[in-house]
């Protein structure tokens, strides 16, 4: 085994505390491939889903299993198993205390790959992700190593499969996170009543659940295959004619041969199926579509056919035109514009009206779950929310393509939370978190802006470089979308705002300030946007304001933690809102949070963060109605939409 390949587990977790002045701005190895797994003609797919066997390491020794090579046989002949599902976390599903389990979990289970499989093409084993750093073999062969959660990764695993035969897949995931990981942590020594043990901590406010937290698939491609597609897209000024840009690579041998040019066909397809546009490219593998009477993506509520998707098909042809391989994906077709005062879609302004949220459910913890994904975007419509952030990390593909097909707007965060203790390594890594986002999502046309960081402490030494840098090469890998990050230090103290196109800011008046004072909310808020405004000149957005809320405390007049308290919480937020909507540079505002979530256990969470407007069950709070209320009432305002006929209950008929 190379020494690389275990880097993190071969030693101590390591901790760093390099304060570093200065921040050089290194290359960070980019990510390849990766196209959401699509069966067409030329590919197939098949999932690897289900009940794995599991193994937790010792925690003393989280190393073991690598030393003893758990990996080269089935894990039952090393260690007892126990059963866990995947896609999941593994936290809360036993009953004993894995929930606070440090270091490394084994995982492995079997799986057939079909004879056919052994014809003239390549196999691919991709991981929707793994919290937070993955290893893994194959039939006892090392595979890929991954850093980093919520982010996919995959690697070509033709030469290691048994061919009509059973094969076995083995993952060590290890969890621990410290100064130089994003997000970053500590891990400590400390006595307990049996010695010593092993705890991580971190500053950030939600459980840091690990495991297998997305599909595993098993793909087929031909040897010569498309391997990325980038999409962009343009209006005209009356936005009547839409243009689609793509751009294709390809891997393969075939690629390189000197007298076989591959050619691109390019067919767009509206939602009826019908053909609008095609074209075919030259030796580049690149071109344009050009769609008359196109219907734009809109956000929801702001137009009456939100979300409207075309399917573009990328044909990859041989110099004869024999078909090499075919993926098909959505478009939406829109722009995006940006200034000092304004957001821009298709050049209409934009109002957020929306919530910060978490991966989180009971039992699953932040394992992919259909169910609860299509529940909270019902929710979502539900309450006319238009956009949300994906605080504090990059959410599942799946969500990702629910998004685009119902119009909501996407703040894409990479899982940079609490930022701070800058150095060199964690620069890169941060870097590399934002290029396998953006490199994951960049033809998603529900991304409307990328956030770089939650909280990052940006009053610190060396936060001015290194947001400098991290902003710069976000841009230099897209520059459709602006750029944000949900910053909490006063404005004063803030280095990190000049580098950004758009300010978001968290606040929480009546919470952690002034806790309780429902007078002294509108007016700080109206101050603070305006301060922040006045500082940088750039539109601004109330990224989280709130109150934790335990469902069914009811309390008159309002009281800390009662719903009436979190509905008069909003309720002077919404006041001030409607006054720093009439400056024109406030461009909208987010809830915390959607729904209640897990924390690591302290005295001030009661079983979690409650600031949820749904419980952690996904059943509204009283907040919620008003919330809705509100939401669609902007909704109207800015955009026109209809009110949901049951939007208000009946009380009397005052006209008689
Ligand atoms: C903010 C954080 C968010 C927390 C929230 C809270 O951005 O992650 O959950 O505070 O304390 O500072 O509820």
């Amino acid at each position: 085994m190379s020494l690389s390949f275990f880097s993190l587990v071969t030693g101590l977790y390591v901790l760093h505390f390099s304060i570093a002045l200065i921040l050089v701005n290194k290359e960070v190895p980019q990510t390849r491939g990766m196209l959401y797994p699509r069966e067409s003609e030329t590919r197939e797919v098949r999932s690897l889903d289900g009940i794995w066997n599991f193994v937790r390491s010792d925690q003393a020794n989280p190393t073991q299993g690598v030393r003893d090579e758990w990996y080269a046989k089935e894990l039952s002949k090393s260690r007892p198993t126990i059963p866990m599902p995947v896609p999941a976390s593994y936290n809360d599903i036993t009953t004993d205390n894995l929930r606070d389990h440090v270091g490394t979990v084994w995982y492995d289970r079997k799986f057939f790959v079909p004879r056919s499989w052994a014809k003239d093409q390549r196999i691919w084993l991709r991981f929707g992700s793994v919290h937070y750093e993955a290893y893994v073999w194959i039939n006892g062969q090392k595979v890929v190593k991954h850093e980093m959660g919520h982010l996919p990764f995959e690697a070509e695993v033709t030469d290691l499969l048994s061919y009509g035969a059973e094969n076995r897949i083995t993952v060590m995931c290890d969890n621990a996170l410290i100064q130089t990981t994003v997000p970053q942590g500590r891990i400590t020594e400390v006595p307990n009543d049996g010695g010593m043990t092993i705890v991580q901590s971190y500053t950030f406010d939600f459980f840091n659940y690990a495991g297998i937290h997305r599909s595993v698939h098993l793909y087929t491609t031909p040897r010569t295959f498309i391997e990325e597609v980038e999409v962009t897209t343009n209006l005209s000024k009356d936005a009547t004619i839409g243009e689609v840009f793509y751009s294709v690579s390809v891997n393969g041998s075939a690629a390189n041969e000197a007298d076989n040019v591959l050619h691109i066909q390019a067919n767009l397809y509206d939602k009826e199926g019908v053909l609008v546009a095609n074209a075919t490219s030259d030796g580049k593998l690149g071109g344009k579509l050009q769609v008359n009477q196109v219907k734009p993506w809109w956000p929801y509520l702001m137009h009456p056919e939100p979300g409207y998707l075309y399917q573009l098909e990328i044909k990859l042809l041989a110099t004869n035109d024999e078909l090499l391989d075919v993926y098909r994906l959505k478009v939406g077709v829109r722009t995006l514009s940006w200034n000092s005062q304004q957001f821009l879609i298709n050049g209409k302004p934009v109002y957020f009206r929306g919530f910060g949220r978490h991966e989180d459910a009971d039992i699953r913890g932040k394992g992919l779950d259909n169910a609860l994904m299509v529940r909270d975007f019902n929710l979502l419509k539900w309450i006319g929310a238009n956009a949300y952030r994906t605080s504090h990390y990059p959410y599942s593909e799946e969500s990702m393509q629910f998004a685009d097909e119902h119009g909501i707007m996407i703040i894409d965060e990479c899982p940079s939370v609490d930022t701070e203790n800058y150095s060199q390594e964690l620069l890169g890594k941060h870097k590399s978190s934002l290029e396998q986002l953006i490199h994951r999502d960049r033809n998603h046309p529900s991304v409307v802006m990328w956030s770089i960081a939650n909280e990052p402490r940006t009053g610190s030494v060396g936060a001015d470089s290194y947001f400098e840098l991290v902003a710069n090469y976000t841009r230099s890998l897209d520059k459709t979308r602006p750029i944000t990050a949900a910053i909490a230090v006063p404005n004063t103290q803030d280095k990190a705002g000049r580098s950004l196109d758009i300010i978001s800011f968290n606040r929480y008046n009546a919470w952690y300030s002034n806790a309780g004072r429902l007078d002294m909310v509108t007016q700080n808020v109206i101050d603070e946007a305006v301060a922040w405004n006045k500082r940088y000149n750039k539109p601004i957005i109330m990224s989280e304001y709130g109150a934790d809320t335990l469902e069914g405390l009811h309390m008159q007049p309002a009281y800390v933690w009662s719903e009436e308290f979190q509905t008069e919480v909003f309720s002077r937020h919404f006041k001030a809102f409607d006054e720093l909507r009439k400056k024109g540079w406030f461009i909208g505002e987010f809830v915390w949070n959607f729904a209640d979530f897990k924390t690591a256990q302290s005295y001030t969470r009661v079983g979690g963060n409650k600031k949820g407007v749904f419980t952690r069950a996904r059943q509204p709070k009283a907040a919620a109605h008003l919330l809705r209320k509100r939401y669609f009432a902007l909704g109207r305002d800015l955009d026109q939409c209809s009110f949901p006929e049951d939007l208000f209950t009946y009380i009397a008929d005052l006209i008689s």
